[in-house]
């Protein structure tokens, strides 16, 4: 019944943001928020800012919904130039849906990005074996096999 009733969920739309789309700012936003025509469920949603040279300004990506809306506060910026502002929310229908906008800084801030772990984790290229695990393994196995071929000359020659 309640299915039959209810009209098919489309996916959310941007209807608005703080900024606006391609608005031109003096200083930095203190938060970022998207507005849609349906409610945003909760769950991961995500916001990221990312400025004119690849850094992250997001204080964090986990954003918080009210209603319609999702927003995420912003470290003050740096570099003037253009930011891109892009959301991950969860739609009423329960999927996935993503867009951006970009606006302008004209006047650079005195902000300083998010430390690279925070950005890689953002950007999704996290995971995976550190590369030190890798040098300290080949490492071991370079003194493994040292030992061995030391060992194995010595025991005709050396020994009395
Ligand atoms: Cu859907």
């Amino acid at each position: 019944m309640f299915g039959l009733a209810t009209p098919a969920f489309a996916h959310n739309v941007l209807v608005g943001s703080s900024p606006v789309a391609g608005a031109t700012l003096s200083t930095g936003p203190a938060e970022v928020r998207f507005d849609f025509n349906a409610p945003v469920r909760q769950g991961p949603n995500t916001i990221t800012v990312v400025g004119p040279d690849g850094t992250h300004w997001e204080r964090t990506e986990n954003a918080t919904v009210t209603g319609n809306s999702v927003s995420t506060a912003i470290a003050p910026l740096g570099a003037a130039g253009i930011y891109t502002a892009s959301y991950r929310i969860i739609s009423a229908d329960g999927h996935p849906v993503t867009g951006e906008i970009r606006f302008t800084l004209t006047i650079a801030g005195h902000g300083t990005p998010a430390p690279a772990a925070v950005a890689a984790t953002a950007s999704g290229s996290g995971g995976g074996v550190p590369i030190w695990v890798w040098i300290v393994g080949a490492a071991v196995l370079l003194g493994v096999v040292l030992w061995l071929a030391l060992r194995t000359g010595r025991s005709g020659e050396d020994r009395p």
